[in-house]
């Protein structure tokens, strides 16, 4: 048996305890029960599915001892608790992490080929829970991955998506989307809990009506409303007893509605109404970085920031808590500007339900919110009509003009005179039609506001929040992001976690620092073959995936060189494009013989928003060019480009181990943090990029000799903005002009001028993110790669002090930074 078979009470431990592990035989009876009792098959009569289902709750079971312990001691504790209020979280497939935290890797394994299963095959069977687009939601998941292993009381808020991110197939080399229902074949994570529903309203208008005590207030008469059934989700700390929990939302039609319209008769309204309710929390929008100014969107976002405030202040809280405490017990982190409806939301909460006055109750929501910024593009900074607002939400709408009104007195007060500065500041927009810019209602709340990274937490106060830092220069502060090294190395990269281990002691896991005391090992020629072996293991496993996933052949003796993250114009897939055109340009037209060429593999890896066009034109062509390389006799074994369709955190894992040269190329000043280069950095791959993001981290952690630099400066760019002339770059660069004739010749797409035009005519009269005039510089870092990479040892020396010198992107180091500046939790 694994874990104790019943619990009634709770003999609390102070701290968390770990289990002893399950014995093999204990293993094996437990998963049969499961498959037997739980799934009602034989083995012999059993499916992969069947098997994949019982392992699952065989390990749900163990884990479930903590998870209870861990809640029981929580409510006991009465410590101030972090709600992560996120629409996204990207969590990757669960079986894999969940054998690793509760370390019944080895366990499992044996208790599976003992039953004559080969557990790889279960773990393939799991299809990964895709709530999130990209970055944004990833980080999300590997926060509370780290606040779990460091025993942080931490609840994550979010949406049970019905469908996440679609998936992405490539039908004649074009982005076509297919839905993704990763519920369809069984999800044996979560728990739905029913007792805990939530009533969420709608809809309606306001009016002041007086209360028992005589005084005026207003009141929230709304039309509509659905119910919030929360689903939950084991999130385990590594390898330390502790299981926090992520608590989804997922919408349902109320049995009320429902019955009344159905005993009237009308079945089909009955249904109807049904489907309305459950449409809220049907579909991720799969949009990255732009806001989607859709009224389901806002239904979304209310949706489950009602149901989770309601959460802890009604159902987790002890029920005679004085909400004047309320900060000493909850913080409320906003992922973005997607949760901001909160901050009105807990204003009503405390003013309309629990007959707070309004300075109070603004006392207290200020010091419970923190806001987290993502972005630096102005297009991605989110915006709500006051109409459609008001009609959704009335009463909140009311409170943010309150909110607003109060705020534009602080600031005339502060900066006297200045009108001009006020309708800047404003929460309210005038034009080019009246609404909320939840980003300054989020500065105005928040106790805090951050970026993530410390070029992006700059940009944040000179450029995007100017005047806000002025008025409020302490409220600004940054958190560089961070990556979660189980999943991101442990997990993803186990040759090299046991190189490690078996060379400094494994307690980096959880304290990623300590990679440092690798870095003598890069001087030690054994060591660095030991190294090599690793990576070469780690590509030949990626080229037989590639084999049977996608049918693609993967050289293994070239240079692995991959860019890996959304689709869009500012991280620039085009500049690495023009890249592989031009070498390919080199060879086919006799400048360079084939032997010369670095022998070089490029991976892609992207979604388009499917809105996105001129994203789906750039998919299109790295597919087409993808297709000429690839059959080019010329350019065998010498120059070949795979772009497996929908890149996923699945897929991540095995990419990233594997890859030795990173694309980091993202125009500077526009690449918020960016994730994916700590994952790269840390399993050993090399960066070439820009002066963007974490970027700048990254480099000046690793030394400037092991990272390729290129490209202009965030200054640089701006200088050169007005006025900037892509056709200028085309015109005096010989090199240029031949890749881009080449491309636009319809060589890569059977002859057809016209597939091309989209692209190339952005890129000579538009080319927003300056791809053109960093094109050279870019063009002459890949040859400093080259001629790195061609020296293994001097390589591989790099590539081990990357894997040293960049603990500090461990995702545990940044929730110590939210708790130091932001949390005090
Ligand atoms: C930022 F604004 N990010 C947005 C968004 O809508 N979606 C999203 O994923 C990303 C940034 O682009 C980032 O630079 C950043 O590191 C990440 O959020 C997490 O902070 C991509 O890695």
């Amino acid at each position: 048996r694994i874990g104790p078979t019943f619990r009634t009470s709770h003999p609390l431990a102070s701290g968390p305890v770990v289990q002893p592990a399950p014995t093999v035989d204990g293993f094996v009876e437990t998963f049969l029960g499961e498959l037997n009792y739980g799934q009602g098959v034989l083995l012999s009569q059993s499916t992969v599915n069947d098997q994949y289902l019982a392992l699952a709750r065989t390990v749900r079971r163990y884990l479930m001892a903590d998870w209870l312990e861990t809640g029981a001691r929580r409510r006991q504790a009465q410590q101030k608790t972090v709600a992560y209020l996120s629409a996204e979280y990207l969590l990757g497939r669960q079986l894999g992490n969940n054998l690793l935290a509760t370390n019944l890797q080895d366990v499992a394994d044996a208790a599976m080929s003992r039953c004559g299963i080969d557990i790889a095959s279960l773990r393939a069977q799991e299809v990964e829970p895709g709530l999130g687009n990209g970055g944004l939601g990833r980080l999300a998941a590997c926060f509370v991955d780290s606040l779990a292993t460091m025993d942080v009381p931490c609840i994550g808020y979010g949406i049970r998506y019905e469908y996440g991110i679609f998936r992405q197939t490539f039908e004649g080399d074009r982005q076509v989307e297919v839905p993704d229902s990763w519920l369809s074949l069984g999800s044996p994570w979560e728990f739905p809990h029913p007792e805990r529903q939530v009533l969420v309203h709608f809809g309606g208008r306001t009016e002041e009506v007086t209360d028992e005590n005589g005084r005026v207030v207003c009141r929230w008469v709304p039309d509509w409303n659905v119910v919030g059934m929360p689903y939950h989700y084991m999130v385990p700390g590594h390898r330390n007893g502790v299981v926090n929990t992520l608590r989804l939302w997922s919408a349902k039609a109320t049995q009320a509605f429902d019955l009344q319209i159905f005993n009237s008769g009308d079945y089909a309204e009955a249904v109807r109404a049904q489907t309305f309710a459950e449409n809220i929390s049907k579909v991720l929008y799969p949009e990255d970085s732009t806001p989607q100014g859709k009224e389901l969107r806002l239904q979304q976002q209310y949706f489950f920031v009602a149901c989770s405030l309601h959460d802890f202040i009604d159902n987790t809280l002890p029920h005679d808590f004085d909400l004047r405490r309320l900060p000493e017990r909850l913080v409320v982190q906003l992922n973005d500007t997607h949760p901001v409806i909160a901050i009105p939301e807990l204003m009503r909460i405390l003013v309309d339900r629990k007959g707070f006055d309004w300075d109070e109750a603004w006392d207290i929501t200020k010091r419970c919110f923190a806001y987290t910024c993502h972005t630096l593009l102005p297009e991605a900074l989110e915006v709500w009509s006051v109409e459609l607002l008001g009609r959704l939400l009335p009463r909140h709408l009311e409170i943010i003009y309150r909110i607003n009104e109060e705020f534009l007195e602080e600031v005339r007060e502060a900066f006297p005179g200045d009108e001009m500065l006020v309708r800047r500041m404003s929460v309210i927009a005038e034009h080019p039609e009246r609404s909320v810019r939840m980003a300054y209602l989020a500065t105005v709340a928040g106790s805090k506001v951050n970026g993530v990274a410390e070029l992006h937490s700059q940009l944040l106060r000179d450029k995007v929040l100017p005047d806000f830092s002025r008025m409020w220069p302490d409220k600004f502060t940054n958190v560089t992001n961070g990556i979660t090294p189980r999943r991101f190395v442990l997990l993803a990269n186990r040759r090299l976690s046991d190189l490690v281990t078996d060379t400094i002691g494994d307690g980096w896991v959880t304290d990623l620092d300590r990679l440092r005391e690798l870095e003598p090992y890069a001087d030690d020629a054994s060591f660095r073959a030991a190294f090599r072996e690793v990576k070469q293991g780690n590509k030949e496993r990626l080229a037989a995936l590639l084999r049977v996933r996608d049918g693609l052949e993967i050289p293994q003796d070239s240079m692995l060189d991959v860019m890996v993250k959304r689709l869009h114009e500012y991280k620039r897939q085009t500049l690495k494009l023009l890249h592989i055109v031009s070498l390919y340009d080199d060879v086919v037209s006799g400048r360079v013989a084939a032997e010369d060429l670095t022998p070089r593999t490029v991976v892609f890896g992207a979604k388009a928003a499917p809105g996105y066009h001129l994203a789906k034109e750039i998919i299109f062509l790295v597919n087409a060019v993808a297709d000429t390389v690839n059959a080019d006799p010329r350019v065998a074994g010498r120059l070949s480009v795979a772009f497996p369709a929908n890149y996923n955190v699945t897929l991540a894992e095995k990419l990233i181990p594997a890859a030795d040269l990173s694309e980091q190329i993202s125009l500077a000043g526009k690449e918020a943090s960016g994730t994916g280069n700590m994952k790269f950095a840390l399993n050993g791959a090399l960066t070439i990029g820009t002066d963007d993001g974490a970027n700048v981290e990254i480099r000046r952690l690793v030394g400037d000799d092991h990272f390729f630099l290129f490209g202009m400066t965030e200054p640089e760019v701006e200088r050169l903005r007005p006025g900037y002339t892509p056709s200028m770059y085309y015109e005096e660069d010989a090199r240029l002009r031949s890749t881009i004739d080449l491309l636009a010749s319809g060589h890569f797409t059977g002859g057809d001028r016209q597939a091309v035009a989209p692209v190339i005519d952005n890129l000579l009269h538009q080319d927003a993110f300056m791809a053109l005039a960093d094109f050279r510089s870019y063009l002459d870092a890949q040859e400093r790669v080259e001629a790195a990479y061609a020296d293994p040892d001097a390589w591989s020396r790099s590539a081990i002090l990357n894997v040293a010198r960049s603990g500090f992107f461990s995702s545990d180091r940044s929730m110590r930074d939210y708790l130091d500046r932001i949390w005090h939790a």
